[in-house]
């Protein structure tokens, strides 16, 4: 059984790929796949959502309390696997609390990273996470709100590696493997949502 943990600063797109991962079970997407199978929902909390009054922001809807929880079951292994997206706004109380009881609990911890801002404000996120494992995945999100061409968003994520890299050498973690990810279900995108559902199954079929 694998405890997940998707940990990352506000809006990086946490719950979204979560939710997004309950629709490939659901839809019975994730055994079509390679190196896919069969996975069946068991629970879903998504309860830690809380609804933001309209005004406070033009486009996100809610905010991550407590963490969100899934667990699902792969049919194939006959084995449970948890997934965790806590709540990113660490200056609030709760949230924190969250973080840190994820960050403490989760046996593999996936990275978030929003490729739409600057990389280096959401590494102070992560400064006070203190319970980090010592290797680590990276998941790259919002890869379609990089406008311009192929080029130039291979470019922009090279760029974003390298940062990532860096970052977690410095305190001598490993990152395993990066994932570059759209939570959204978008036209044209569909590869790049496949790419967080086969992040998933490599980390639970490798552990
Ligand atoms: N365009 C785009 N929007 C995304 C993507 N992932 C998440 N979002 C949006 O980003 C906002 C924040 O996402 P959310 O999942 O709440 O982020 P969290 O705070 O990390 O849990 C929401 O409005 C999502 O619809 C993505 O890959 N592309
Ligand atoms: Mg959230």
């Amino acid at each position: 059984m694998v405890n997940l943990g998707l940990l990352g600063d506000i809006s990086v797109g946490k719950t979204t790929l979560l939710r997004l991962f309950v629709s490939y079970i659901n839809k019975q997407k994730l055994e079509t796949l390679e190196g896919g199978r069969k996975c069946v929902i068991v629970k879903t909390d998504f309860s830690g959502e809380a609804t933001l009054p309209r005004e406070a922001t033009e486009k996100k809807e809610t905010k991550t309390i407590h963490p969100n929880r899934v667990i699902f079951r792969d049919e194939t292994e006959k084995k449970a696997h948890t997934i965790f997206a806590p709540g990113g706004d660490k200056a609030r109380a709760v949230v924190r609390m969250g973080i840190i009881t994820i960050s403490r609990i989760a046996s593999q911890i996936i990275a978030v990273f929003a490729l739409d801002r600057p990389i280096e404000k959401q590494f102070e996120f992560f400064n006070d996470v203190r319970f980090f494992p010592k290797k680590i995945y990276v998941c790259i999100n919002k890869v379609d709100l990089v406008k311009g061409s192929k080029a130039q968003r291979d470019k922009k994520l090279q760029e974003a590696r390298e940062k990532i890299q860096a970052f977690f050498e410095k305190r001598k973690i490993e990152i395993v493997d990066f994932f570059n990810t759209v939570g959204e279900h978008l036209e044209g995108m569909e590869d790049y949502n496949d790419n967080l559902a086969a992040m998933i199954l490599k980390i639970i079929t490798s552990h």
